[in-house]
């Protein structure tokens, strides 16, 4: 059931691995055929090639544009060995059965990525190699496929071996259909993007293998990680300079702990937002990275042990050395000195990115949520409070120290579970509330968090007395509010618009409390 590859056709941009790939084949005694850069690559080798254009009698024409569209080409991929009116169509036309073909595509999504114009971004969409691709990929009874240089070694194993086998083939084609498919969303969502749409209705969604995970969520889960080939500073973009490989949890507790500390903007000072199961268990500011980094470790430093700690500046020496002090397991920043970086090294566990940048989490991209037999799709919570827009509920305004922890407070309610409520306090977290079904209950786990924090620091008094308090969503009743006054919150920052809104402002004006409605929720489940 093995066949062997007599002919090969090669065309690829990306040059990986080529010419060890030509040799291989042509040493097995495979014939080599090739589009113009690729046949060169090979020439320089010393190997024989046949140029696509002498299969064809056709030049390679319109810059490029048209090199393989050729029924020599598509003929010699589709036609039917086992079929008498193939096989004489294929006599009569003078087309050569081609058994192989290795193909990897105009790279657009890198060239999207680069920031590249729109002529250049149209230039790199590849016609002809996804049209031979899902040719030899349709007809893999007969011919095999090659889309990724890392298949360049099964594949030869398999002709040292006689040929190759059909599981290899259908394995092939699986893969090269599953990476025009990825091909075709990507301009798709560029040119939804480049024509302003901004509902996600027509788009395709796809993206590229960009690791093999060693296990999901738990390891009884196969898993793996894809990538959109967005360039957007973040998890699946960084450097990991050192640490063991990242594993499904740190991926996306990472992209948690990133995407909140890219909330305070670097010029209004050092933030660091310690992540434990996708909700942040420490946020903070400070006058230097290591204050921030021991602020956020200090409102719940039980919690952080074992976590994941973004700063949205250079991650320096004075904090790495703090850091390293408990177990982390994922550290990422913009950038790294290498004095951080050598204090790391003694730690090889700790996995270190680097993103060489923040993203902009007010720039419009998609999230999705899988459901049993289908999956959500939205943009993502991209909302950004104007404080100018802010109404104030109660008879007392929030004082200036009060106004700027409360809109830091809602900066982070926006990065944790839903029902969320935070209370900070100068500018750092004292307790956060994730995750509960009641809101109520949100804010009394939250409160005691800071009590809990008050004993871990010895400190006389919960530090949520004289904090202020954040909530993802209006409360629906007085109760919460109560419970966030009871554990000395001053005032409170919320969406507004419950059915008893009148008697929740009510309820503050009794407790003394300055409230502020935003207009705006920030669920996030
Ligand atoms: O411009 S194309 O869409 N027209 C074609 O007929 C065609 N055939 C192969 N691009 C085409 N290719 C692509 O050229 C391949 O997919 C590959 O990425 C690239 C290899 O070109 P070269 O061998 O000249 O480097």
């Amino acid at each position: 059931a093995r066949l062997p590859v007599r002919r090969a056709l090669l065309s690829v941009s990306d040059k990986t691995g080529l010419t060890d790939l030509a040799r291989a084949l042509h040493e097995a005694g495979t014939e080599l055929v090739s589009t113009g850069g690729t046949a060169k690559a090979i020439r320089d080798a010393g190997l024989p090639v046949r140029d696509v254009s002498e299969l064809t009698g056709f030049p390679e024409m319109m810059d490029g544009r048209v090199k393989t569209l050729h029924p020599k080409v598509h003929g010699g991929l589709l036609a039917l060995r086992d079929d008498a009116g193939h096989v004489a169509a294929m006599s009569e036309h003078g087309i050569l059965p081609i058994d192989l073909l290795v193909v990897n595509l105009y790279p657009f999504e890198a060239t999207v990525a680069s920031g590249a114009g729109p002529d250049e971004c149209i230039e790199n969409i590849d016609i002809g190699g996804p049209a031979m691709i899902r040719a030899a990929a349709k007809n893999h009874a007969f011919v095999a496929v090659v889309t990724d240089p890392e298949d360049y070694a099964p594949l030869l194993e398999a002709i040292a071996e006689g040929g190759t086998t059909p599981t290899l083939r259908t394995r092939l084609a699986a893969t090269a259909y599953a990476r025009t498919a990825a091909y075709d969303a990507a301009v798709s969502a560029w040119m939804a993007d480049h024509a302003g749409e901004t509902a996600p209705r027509r788009r395709a969604f796809a993206g590229t293998l960009a690791q093999t995970l060693r296990y999901g969520e738990n390891p009884h889960q196969k898993a793996a990680f894809y990538t959109t080939g967005s360039n957007r500073p973040g998890v699946a973009t960084a450097r990991q300079l050192q640490g063991k490989e990242l594993s499904w949890n740190n991926i996306n507790d990472t992209d948690a702990a990133f995407e909140c500390v890219a909330e305070f903007d670097p010029a209004d000072g050092p933030a660091c937002v310690i992540v434990k199961h996708a909700n942040p268990c420490g946020v903070a500011q400070g006058a230097s990275p290591a204050e921030a980094w021991a602020r956020a470790l200090a409102c719940d430093s039980t919690s952080a042990f074992g976590g994941i700690v973004a700063l949205n500046m250079e991650l320096d020496a004075e904090t790495a050395a703090e850091i390293a002090k408990i177990f982390t397991e994922v550290v990422i920043a913009p950038s790294v000195t290498p004095e951080a970086e050598a204090i790391f090294a003694a730690k090889k566990n700790l996995r270190l990115l680097t993103t060489g940048g923040l993203p902009d989490v007010g720039a419009p991209t998609t999230s999705f949520r899988q459901v049993a037999g289908g999956f959500l799709v939205q943009d993502r919570d991209n909302g950004r409070l104007d404080p100018g827009a802010l109404t104030v509920a109660t008879k007392r305004k929030p004082t200036s120290s009060e106004m700027a922890d409360l809109l830091f407070a809602w900066k982070v309610a926006k990065h944790v579970k839903s029902n969320a409520i935070v209370y900070a306090r100068d500018g750092a977290t004292v307790g956060v509330g994730a995750g509960q079904m009641s809101r109520v209950d949100s804010t009394r786990i939250a409160a005691r968090k800071a009590e809990d924090m008050a004993k871990t620091l010895g400190l006389a008094e919960s530090p949520a007395k004289g904090s202020v308090v954040a909530s993802d969503a209006f409360f629906p009743f007085a109760d919460g509010l109560l419970t966030a006054a009871e554990a000395g919150a001053t005032a409170v920052i919320q969406p507004g618009g419950s059915m008893r809104d009148a008697e929740v402002i009510a309820a503050a004006d009794e407790a003394g409390l300055a409230m502020v409605f935003t207009g705006m929720r920030h669920f996030r489940h």
